[in-house]
């Protein structure tokens, strides 16, 4: 087919760093992350006929060239990035270069975003991005372009991974199967921005590890079995793949015998669960009366029975939650042998129930977005004061972290337990470790980050 646009269209795709990543070194910047798949699936839905040269760089892992040569400029905006990313688009749109901001932030607060782009995409762009791009060609560019209503994810091309380099990222082979939630806990982005769950065919998830030569991977889906049937289908497939793979489910999974099977022969090796509290009264209030249902030492014993590791997530901050709350918390991580347990701060997300809820209240203290990033304290709680909430979580963290801790949980997941998944690992644990002795500096920096400024280690 001839070319539409006989120069190269010159496309600058931006994925901007968050402050954490501003004090990376060591094993941090590394061996923690995996590739995530905005990007490089925004560069593979660029229309052919445009022959475009699209360039993708991730903060965390490159520098933005600030003098960079570009037609359009487009930036992937998370909550936590979104002011990095305003200062990219004022640096670039001063220089002339038309700037489209899209991604859950902009999907969010559209209004905001309106203000600092020549055009914003909300929702999932398979569709809009496109015909954007068109739009843009043809000297048309809408300032606005909703996803419309039963998108489909079938038949789309798979992302141009190799615009990233895999040499970036511990886990290169990254992949989704589904989008969304059925869930509605409220403290969560994903109900509000996307809403119900929609799914790749299965046909296509296949292929794609196939064509990647994929053996060990990551689901990047929110949760993986959100629609137990579809889950049912896509374990029964990659039986044969013969994989080694880790996710995102909730403790749903360790209630259905099946489903955990199904998980277990097709190759699941770790996942990320989000326990959150071990308070019911909690677990009620964010409205994640699921996991009141499951006793947590139980569903700990069930995967790890299937030799899968756990990734278990926890929160600080919740109305009941007092200054107890961090001990109890790490004493039954150590004693239900949680492989690599992880602690965030109570963050609510503008756009979510719970902003909606603590701004009625006057309770939120800070909508500066670069410190909600699940680390920082940007509301009131009610039984501690932020600076209790910010040290405690920060114990928790150092204590769970400690080489003793460490040692009892290599030990309790050593190889012959069955459980050989990547996060388990020790540079997992000494990932961590790393982190929770360098969350202070995270507290204390200049949160402000310069267009042009240097990361340092
Ligand atoms: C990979 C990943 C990361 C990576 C990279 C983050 C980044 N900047 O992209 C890392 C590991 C660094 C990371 C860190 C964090 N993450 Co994260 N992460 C993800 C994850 C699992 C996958 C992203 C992905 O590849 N998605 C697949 C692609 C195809 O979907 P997509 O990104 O939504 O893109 C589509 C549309 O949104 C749109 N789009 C997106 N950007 C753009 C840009 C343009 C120009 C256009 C046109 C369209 C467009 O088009 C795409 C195709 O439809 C998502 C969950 C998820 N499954 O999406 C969470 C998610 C983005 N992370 C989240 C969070 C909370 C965090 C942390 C705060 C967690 C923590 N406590 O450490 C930190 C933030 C650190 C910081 N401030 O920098 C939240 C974001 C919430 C929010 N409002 O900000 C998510 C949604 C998870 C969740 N459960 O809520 N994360
Ligand atoms: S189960 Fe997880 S992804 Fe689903 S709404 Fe709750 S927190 Fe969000």
């Amino acid at each position: 087919m001839p070319s539409l646009h006989p120069k190269p269209l010159r496309i600058l795709l931006i994925s901007p760093r968050g402050p954490l990543y501003r004090h990376r070194g060591g094993t941090w910047s590394k061996s923690l992350r995996y590739a995530p798949l905005t990007l490089t699936t925004l560069a593979a839905l660029v229309p052919p006929e445009l022959n475009a040269e699209i360039a993708l760089v991730d903060e965390g892992i490159a520098e933005v060239d600030l003098d960079a040569d570009a037609d359009l400029v487009g930036i992937s905006l998370i909550t936590g990035t979104a002011p990095r990313s305003y200062e990219l688009a004022a640096h670039f749109r001063a220089r002339g270069i038309p700037v489209v901001l899209g991604g859950v932030h902009v999907t969010l607060l559209p209004e905001e975003a309106q203000q600092h782009a020549d055009a914003i995409v909300t929702g999932y762009a398979e569709d809009t991005w496109p015909e954007l791009l068109r739009d843009f060609v043809a000297g048309k560019m809408r300032p606005r372009y909703d996803q419309a209503p039963g998108l489909s994810l079938a038949n789309r091309p798979f992302p141009k991974r190799e615009l990233l380099g895999a040499d970036n990222f511990v886990v290169a082979h990254t992949i989704e199967a589904t989008r969304g939630c059925i869930h509605q806990c409220e403290f969560c982005v994903v109900p509000s921005a996307w809403g119900r769950p929609i799914q790749h065919p299965i046909a296509d998830v296949v292929a794609d590890i196939q064509q990647m030569g994929a053996k060990r991977l990551i689901f990047l889906d929110l949760n993986l079995i959100s629609d137990m049937d579809y889950a049912r289908e896509l374990f029964t497939a990659l039986i044969p793949l013969k994989i080694q793979w880790g996710g995102l489910t909730t403790t749903i999974i360790t209630m259905n015998d099946d489903l955990l099977d199904l998980a277990a022969r097709s190759g699941c090796k770790g996942l990320l669960l989000g326990f959150e509290t071990l308070s019911a009264d909690a677990l009620a209030e964010t409205k994640k009366q699921f996991n009141q249902r499951q006793d947590y030492k139980d569903v700990m014993r069930r995967l790890h029975a299937h030799g899968i590791g756990v990734q278990g997530c926890f929160v600080f901050g919740f109305d009941n939650h007092t200054t107890d709350v961090f001990a109890e918390t790490v004493d039954f991580v150590m004693d239900a042998n949680i492989d690599l347990p992880r602690y965030a701060i109570l963050t609510p997300f503008p756009g979510t129930p719970l902003f909606d809820k603590l701004k009625r209240a006057d309770r939120i203290l800070n909508e500066d977005w670069t410190l909600y990033d699940g680390q920082h304290v940007v509301y009131q709680p009610t039984n501690l004061t932020p600076d209790a909430l910010w040290r405690g979580t920060e114990w928790a963290w150092k204590k769970t972290y400690s080489y003793p801790s460490i040692a009892k949980r290599l030990l309790a997941a050593r190889p012959w337990s069955g459980r050989k998944m990547l996060p388990l690992s020790l540079a997992g644990n000494l990932g961590y470790r790393f982190y929770a002795h360098n969350l202070h500096k995270y507290y204390t920096c200049d949160w402000q980050i310069g267009v042009g400024e240097k990361v340092v280690a």
